[in-house]
């Protein structure tokens, strides 16, 4: 059987980094695209030459050309801009607005069979433009946000807790800026929620609050230390993540930005929530039923995102 073809459109800091993921995992091919000439077929070079180190097999080429993403099996998007200290992620809208219509007509004309993972900035609204660009099924467009930021708060609280992160579970709900959710009543050590974890005395709740909130700050704490760009690491990692659950049918249970349709309060648009990801893209959304002080927050976050996505279709009528 062929191997997979893995598409990743932008071959920046991210791009490059989910290439080298993608070969030392042996998940497939890649090709990376980007408008920058020499910077994919650079990275895709340099990655290959260190195949004989790594002892991985997998082809990688990098172009200038969508033809050559023809037929992919998973595209990540991470074209555009990041954003640069005292940037908000909504500030990078405009910008990366035009580029999500260039990459989904791209990917309409070449590769409309691919589960398609955006990550490129302000998420939620990104990649509901990409989808209307792209006319892909919904359940194969989806936003990566929830994993890494799940990722963050399982981070400290592992710290904080001086437990594995393997035993470490936690889901962050909503769009991802500053009014995402991160639920800490269905997070848990080995399953044992937070609250009771604070009753236990692990942590204070005052710890606790603090750590919720250097999650929702996650982000901008990266781009203040690194001065000239965002975090790329994790958010790489995270994607892949949800690439290995589509290519090999995992039925992973991962919070990412997917198309509501009435789940959790929310109709017609992306969000971020709980979701099956298999060999069908986004198979199901977990319909879970929050609090009323969590559905309150949670619409305050969707609110957020509405008012990005009508902010798209003030910019370009095609979306309106
Ligand atoms: P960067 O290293 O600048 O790479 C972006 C690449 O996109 C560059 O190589 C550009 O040349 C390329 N590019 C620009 N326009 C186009 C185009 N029209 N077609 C193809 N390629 C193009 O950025 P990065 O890799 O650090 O970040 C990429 C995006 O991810 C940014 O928008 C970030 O804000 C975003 N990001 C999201 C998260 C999430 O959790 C959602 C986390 C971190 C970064």
């Amino acid at each position: 059987m062929a191997r997979p073809k893995i598409a990743l459109i932008g071959a920046g800091q991210i791009g490059g980094t989910l290439a080298h993921l993608v070969a030392l995992k042996e998940l497939g091919d890649v090709v990376l695209f980007d408008i920058a000439e020499g910077t994919p077929e650079g990275k895709a070079l340099d990655i290959a030459e260190s195949g004989p180190s790594e002892g991985f097999d997998a082809k990688l080429k990098g172009t200038q050309s969508y033809a050559d993403i023809a037929g992919a099996d998973v595209c990540i998007v991470t074209a555009g801009v990041p954003r640069k200290p005292g940037m908000s992620r909504d500030d990078l809208l405009g910008i990366n607005l035009k580029v999500m219509k260039s990459v989904g007509e791209g990917i309409r004309d070449n590769a409309p069979d691919a589960f398609v993972i955006c990550i490129t900035n302000p998420l939620d609204a990104m990649v509901w433009a990409l989808r209307e660009f792209s006319g892909l099924p919904h359940n194969k467009v989806c936003g990566m946000a929830g994993v890494l930021d799940s990722a963050r708060f399982r981070h400290f609280l592992a710290e904080e807790f001086n437990v594995s992160m393997k035993d470490v579970t936690a889901f962050v709900l909503g769009g991802h800026g500053d009014t995402m959710v991160p639920s800490v009543r269905y997070s848990t050590v080995a399953g044992i929620p937070l609250p009771d974890l604070v009753k236990m005395g692990w942590t204070t709740q005052e710890k606790l609050d603090a750590i919720v909130q250097r999650t929702r700050d996650g982000g901008a704490e990266i781009v203040g230390l690194l001065k000239t760009g965002s975090a790329y690491y994790a958010p790489a990692t995270s994607a892949i993540e949800m690439a290995e659950a589509y290519l090999k049918d995992q039925k992973r249970v991962l919070p990412c930005a997917a198309y509501c349709d009435g789940e959790i309060g929310v109709k017609g648009m992306y969000v971020g929530v709980p979701t099956v990801i298999g060999a069908g893209g986004i198979e199901k959304i977990v319909d879970i039923k929050l609090t009323k002080e969590e559905q309150e927050m949670f619409d305050n976050s969707v609110n957020a995102v509405k008012g990005l996505v009508e902010a798209c279709k003030g910019i370009d009528n095609s979306l309106a």
